[in-house]
This record gives C-alpha cells, structure tokens and sequence, in this order.
C-alpha cells in the first residue's frame, strides 16, 4: 500500500475567476487542463461519481484498478481533492456503480464487480462498499458466477419502490439484483447470450458483456430498459419489465468497449474498432443507428460520454459528446455541418479504459471529465476559460 501515493496536485483550480481579464479584443480562451487527483500501481478499470460519503457536499470519484483496489476522492470541487484507498479485493473489480439502492443504509452505496478475493479470473460477485463510522464497510451482495464488467442502477418504477440494479457479465448475462428490507437481495435473470461469437478479436470465445446502460423512457416513464454492448459485437436490449423481450439489435465486428445515454430515449456505443454509433428508436419496436465517427482500428474505443464540454480555443461552443480508448486521446466530438468532427484535448500516458463526465467543478460552464486506464492515474480535465 504504500506504493500508492496520492497526489494533491492542486493547481490553481479556481484561481483563473480572479485574473484579469485579457484584452477586450480577444474572445474568451478555454484550455482543458488535466488535475491528477490519484496515481496508484495499476491500471484502472473504471471511475464513477457520485456521493458516498454523505458527510461532503460535494460529488466524489470512486476508482476501481486492476490489483483490486477501491480509491475514493473526495474532490471539493477541485479546491483540495484527498484521496484514500478505502476496499481492497486483491483481485480486479471492473463494475462500478454509485446509487442509494439499499433501504438499510442512508444515502448512496458504491457498488463493485469483483474477482473472488485475492483470485483473479476465478468467480465473480458484487460487492457493496458502504461508508460506516470513521470507516469503509464491505460485503458481498451477490454471486455472478462470472466477472461483473458493468453495472446500471434502475430508478424505482414508482415512488417508494426498490432501485434496482443491473449487472453485466462476462458469461453474456444481465442480471436484475432487487434490494429488501433487512439487507438481503434476490436476483433474476434478464438475459443470457450466447457463449461463442465467430470473432474476429483473437480472445476468443467473447462473451464478455462489456457495458449496460438504462435508457430514458420516450414516454417519461421511470427508466426500465437495459441496453447492454459485449466484446463479441452484440448489442443487446432488454425491457426489464417485460420478462422475455431482450434481443440482440445490432452485431459489430470487431466488438464494442462502452455505451452511453443520449439526452432522449438512444444511446451512443462505441467500438473496439473505432465506430461510433448513435442508436435510436425505429419507431415499430427496433432499434436502428448511424455512424457519428470512426476513429480506426486501432484505437480501441473505451470511453463515450455525454455532456457540456466546451470547445479548446476562441472558437466559442460547446462539444455534447467525448471519447476516450486504447489510443489514449480524449477526444471532443463536434456536430459540424458534415456530421461530427473530434477535436483533440488531452493524450494519457497509457491506454484509456474508463471516463466520466459530471459537473465537478462549479462556475465554469462546463461539465468535467474523469478519465484513467493504464496510466495508473486519475485525472480530472477541468476547462478553464
Ligand atoms: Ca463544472
């Protein structure tokens, strides 16, 4: 543990509110600036925002690495981010989600996808890592039988009913975890996929369900649709209230890293081979998509995040969408006259594994986005203006 270090590197975050403002003659500047907020000894799976600990106002990070450490940053808006290692599996975790799911315990839980303890590539189970005291508290809330890659949590369908929770693995299955009084939880079934894909990728077989999203109800209904992307190319929907209807919509060569929501009732997924695809509705019950970006082979996509990020530069405008993957570029997507344009605004050191986009960062305009991956860090990219 003492290898893990956390770096306070507080750069000015909010100084630039009290500069002096440039030549009338110039338009306002916005540089992106990354904050490393945690350099661990692995590379990390996933980052998600949220509030576990109740006590600070402000939204937090959780990471998960590949060692199986849980890193919890208390970010302040960027004004004195501290960071601690708070759960360790000593195996990987991947599945990440942060949601107030269990009636036993006040505010919200983080909620892991983890290896059996200490044994990577053996088992898999959900664990539940809940603020306690002074402390971290930790126990398994389910058994996958296979690795948890992905986790959604599913608002209650009416008011005062359960979160549910999602999750995704690697045996190609999407299972609903339901909470009850008490602490116990039941699972059932969503959907089981096939174990083989004739894949191109050389791990084969893939059945690794990569990624699970709730999508926004096109009537406001409370969200209740799952839609799930694996390593194998598939995509996969699932009306969660409506036993038996999940179905592959769409198979990609070359397999799929993440998916995202859109601002309606789509999603946006992207590719280990570099397309990115905005699926909406049919309109007869289907799902049909277009191809936003290719961003080529070789950069296997990790990372597509919805939000408000503002264009580097003077030329004004903000980019509502970001990527990230094995190329190691973040890349803002920008609707042009001809379809969208990536602008540049950030290289890692490593690969990228997972982003985030929130609202860090108070004042600014602008959401901020998490990333990290093999560079072992996290990192915060703030836009200054
Ligand atoms: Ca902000």
């Amino acid at each position: 543990m003492n290898r893990i270090r956390s770096l306070v590197l507080v750069a000015p975050v909010l100084a630039f509110g009290a500069c002096a403002t440039p030549a009338a003659t110039s338009a306002a500047r916005v540089r992106w600036e990354p904050v490393v907020v945690w350099e661990g000894d692995s590379g990390f799976e996933t980052v998600k925002v949220g509030r576990p600990d109740s006590s600070d106002p402000d939204l937090q990070i959780v990471g998960v690495d590949q060692a199986g450490h849980m890193v919890h940053v208390a970010f302040h808006g960027g004004v004195a981010p501290a960071a601690a290692v708070i759960y360790e599996n000593h195996s990987e975790m991947t599945g990440l989600c942060i949601a107030d799911a269990d009636p036993e315990v006040p505010g919200e839980e983080i909620y892991a996808g983890c290896y059996e303890p200490g044994q990577d590539g053996v088992g898999g189970n959900v664990v539940q890592v809940v603020k306690a005291g002074g402390g971290w508290r930790a126990r398994r809330i389910f058994d996958a039988g296979a690795y948890v890659h992905g986790i959604a949590a599913v608002p209650p369908a009416t008011p005062g009913g359960p979160v549910r929770l999602v999750a995704a693995t690697y045996a190609n299955e999407l299972h609903v975890l339901t909470p009850h009084a008490g602490g116990t939880w039941t699972s059932s079934l969503a959907y089981g996929g096939p174990r083989t894909f004739a894949d191109p990728q050389p791990k084969d077989p893939r059945p690794r369900m990569k990624d699970v999203v709730i999508l926004r109800d096109p009537a406001g209904r409370a969200p209740h649709e799952a839609f799930a992307v694996v390593a194998g190319g598939d995509v996969v929907y699932a009306d969660l209230d409506r036993p038996g209807s999940a179905k592959v919509v769409h198979q990609e060569e070359g397999g799929y890293g993440r998916v995202c929501v859109d601002e309606a009732s789509g999603a946006y997924a992207c590719g280990y081979w570099g397309r990115v695809q905005h699926f909406v509705r049919d309109g007869a019950g289907g799902w049909k998509f277009d191809v936003i970006d290719e961003e080529g082979k070789s950069s296997g996509l990790r990372g597509i995040v919805t939000g408000r990020f503002p264009l580097p530069g003077t030329r004004g405008g903000d980019a509502p969408l970001a990527l990230y993957g094995f190329h190691a570029l973040c890349r803002l997507l920008v609707e042009g006259e001809a379809g969208y344009d990536p602008v540049t605004i950030f290289r890692d050191s490593g690969r990228g594994h997972t982003q985030i986009a929130a609202d860090l960062v108070p004042g600014n305009d602008a959401d901020e986005i998490v990333l990290s991956g093999y560079s072992k860090k996290i990192v915060v990219l703030v836009a200054r203006r």
